[in-house]
């Protein structure tokens, strides 16, 4: 367990950490000297009793106003709090701010301790006492135990500390909700022998030495591997959430990982600007909290700038207007956008200050990491926040594939809360799942799927009842008319499983219903028997239509026709007006272009793709201008890609 010190400078929270441990918190020279406390302090205290180790760490905090941002970077991650305040002084600007960041850090356990009580006369105690109580009221502390004690005389210390010994019992029977690991970094040193060490608390999972780790927010991917380990200030094999922890990682500098960054299991890496949470606003704050206001942003150990956007408040259905204001006290999904990017993972606690951090003034927890630019406010985004505010992990996936026509992408939710993406639990409601191998696994609710279907084939209905001689729309096209904002995974998942279904076919670039063939005529037939051994030959130089007409003796006319109608059967292709090549021909193209634009260039020029075919320049650009037209390739610049959506001459398709 992990207990916070709280409450106004000089009420002898550093004082009561060395009467409950014997241990001095303030060891820098210059805490020393001025008598206060500045960076924060640790201090250790062994459970009797407890499951087998159990130990209490302390983290002291600093109670000067201009440091409260150091008080923040210590309070995330605490299980219990101790709220202090001296008898003589009585409550003060800090033990009031102190108990706002904790109530807003959503902390409902602790207690609070009325210190230096042999100072003043019993009846001062009993007043500061009732101070204490107004004060928690409408707090998730209200109602906590008061204590009182005297670090002087030692006065209610064993009572306090036995009180924590309790508390430390019940901590150490959670379960554990098999997240992945993740440390908030508080410090950064080097040891000689050791190496890079960053000490913080373990807000998820567990931590092995030989464990490899990453550093988040990633970016400038650093990996590292743990070398040794101290959890609550003892030599360890092995750390969990809910304790403080030294790790010596190898691979990372020490000057490379600061306080606000985090250690992570590796694969855990994430690194968002845009963070959609549920926000109160603090009850005693004057002001309402508007959308476009700059704030200071605390998640984990980090503190970035941001502003605010308020997308919906709660409680009141009908005001989602864009200016409506977050009274004190209420509540809302806002949208945090931070100037630099940060790494947060779903239930994560934020505090919100005020832009010269001077106040305190709202805080909440972090419901989708990966928040949309777009779209931030659409019915379907409130149904997705809605999901995300669900308890469990598995119902909170539940609720994102039932609110989502375009599907969730596995790997991306599992990032968010923390999870590695082959831990996720087992889907209930059924679903359409696809698997690709650039993105990871996808799913579909089974009824947006039928949908997408549906959508489809009306499309392909519409399009063959509007053009009954051309063949179908490349797919590329059918994507826009049917699924303009399914993903391309989703979206090439999508058609091959219509088309194993037996639903569309697939001939080249182009998609059409099984029923809708069209007819060649019997000289159509007689013409094409002739011409695709002629048309081989021509390999990838193409064959003109007047050429054909003359090797075969037909009129050029006639012969046109033909060849437009076999183009638009999908047995022929014309590459540029009176130029055909065989489907053959054009796969072998297209399986050239393929692979040379998904080599280690990932573009394909004109030069290269001359040179693999042996074509003339011309002709060259001419079959790369076509496979753009066609949906295969995307035109960048001078270059080509293939394009990511394209399901065109993959193999197995014809
Ligand atoms: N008489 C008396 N003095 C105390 C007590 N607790 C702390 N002090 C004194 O109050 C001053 C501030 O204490 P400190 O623990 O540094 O306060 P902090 O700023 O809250 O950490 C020190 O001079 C302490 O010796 C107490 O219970 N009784
Ligand atoms: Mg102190």
């Amino acid at each position: 367990m992990i207990v916070g010190t709280a409450g106004h400078i000089d009420h002898g929270k550093t004082a009561l950490v060395r009467a409950l441990t014997g241990v001095d918190t303030d060891r820098l020279p210059e805490e020393k000297r001025r008598g206060i406390s500045i960076e924060l302090g640790y201090a250790y205290l062994d459970v009797p009793g407890g499951p087998a180790g159990e130990r209490i760490a302390f983290v002291d905090v600093p109670g000067h106003e201009r440091l409260v941002r150091t008080m923040l970077a210590g309070a995330t991650g605490i299980d219990f709090c101790l709220l202090l305040i001296a008898a003589d002084d009585g409550v003060m600007p800090q033990t009031r701010e102190h108990l706002a960041i904790f109530s807003l850090l959503g902390l409902a356990r602790g207690l609070v301790v009325v210190t230096k009580n042999d100072r003043v006369p019993t009846a001062r105690v009993a007043e500061v006492r009732a101070q204490a109580v107004a004060l928690l009221v409408g707090t998730p502390l209200a109602g906590a135990e008061v204590l009182e004690v005297s670090s002087l005389t030692g006065a209610g210390i064993d009572a306090l500390r036995e009180r924590l010994f309790d508390a430390a019992r019940a901590t150490a029977q959670r379960e554990d909700p098999g997240l992945e690991f993740r440390l908030a970094v508080d410090r950064v040193f080097t040891l000689d022998g050791v190496g890079t060490v960053a000490t913080g608390t373990v807000h998820a999972g567990r931590v092995t030495v030989g464990d490899e780790l990453e550093k988040a927010p990633s970016g400038t991917a650093a990996n590292a591997r743990v070398r040794s380990l101290h959890a609550q200030n003892r030599p360890v094999q092995s750390a969990r959430a809910g304790e403080r922890c030294a790790v010596a990682v190898a691979g990372i500098a020490h000057d490379a990982l600061v306080r606000g960054q985090w250690l992570v299991a590796r694969g855990c890496g994430i690194s968002t600007r845009r963070l959609d949470v549920l926000l109160t606003l603090w009850h005693d704050e004057e002001k309402p909290l508007r959308s476009g206001t700059p704030v200071h942003v605390h998640v984990g150990s980090a503190d970035v700038l941001g502003t605010v956007a308020i997308l919906r408040l709660l409680d009141q259905p009908a005001a989602s207007e864009l200016d409506v204001p977050l009274g004190p006290g209420a509540s809302a999904w806002v949208q945090l956008v931070l100037r630099t990017p940060i790494a947060a993972w779903h239930g994560d606690r934020v505090v919100l200050r005020d832009n010269a951090a001077a106040r305190t003034l709202a805080g909440g927890r972090v419901l989708d990491p990966f928040a949309p630019v777009r779209h931030r406010r659409t019915p379907q985004r409130f149904d997705e926040l809605a999901a995300w505010s669900r308890e469990d992990a598995a119902s909170r996936l539940e609720g994102l594939i039932a609110a989502s026509p375009d599907g969730v992408s596995v790997r991306h939710w599992a990032l968010a809360e923390g999870l590695l993406p082959d831990r996720v639990p087992p889907l209930t409601e059924g679903g359409v799942q696809i698997h690709d191998a650039a993105s990871g696994d996808w799913v579909v609710g089974a009824g947006h799927a039928a949908a997408v279907r549906r959508n489809v084939l009306e499309t392909l209905a519409a399009f063959h009842a509007r053009e009954p001689d051309a063949l179908g729309p490349d797919a590329a096209r059918l994507r826009r008319l049917a699924a303009p904002r399914l993903p391309d995974a989703l979206w090439r998942g999508m058609l091959s499983t219509l088309r194993e279904a037996g639903a569309v076919v697939l001939r080249g670039a182009f998609v059409h219903l099984p029923e809708h063939a069209l007819k060649l005529s019997a000289s159509d037939e007689r013409i094409a028997q002739k011409i695709l051994p002629l048309m081989s030959e021509a390999g990838f130089e193409g064959s003109w239509v007047r050429d054909l007409a003359k090797d075969l003796h037909e009129q050029e006319a006639a012969l046109r026709t033909t060849l437009a109608r076999l183009a638009q059967s999908g047995s022929l292709h014309q590459v540029v007006r009176d130029l055909y090549f065989t489907q053959d021909c054009v796969a072998r193209l297209a399986g050239l272009a393929r692979g040379l634009a998904g080599d280690a260039e990932g573009t394909l020029s004109a030069a290269r793709f001359r040179d693999a075919t042996g074509l003339g320049r011309k002709r060259a650009i001419q079959v790369l201008e076509y496979f753009d037209r066609i949906g295969l390739l995307r035109r960048v610049g001078d270059l080509h890609r293939v394009r990511s959506d394209t399901t065109l001459f993959e193999q197995g398709t014809p």
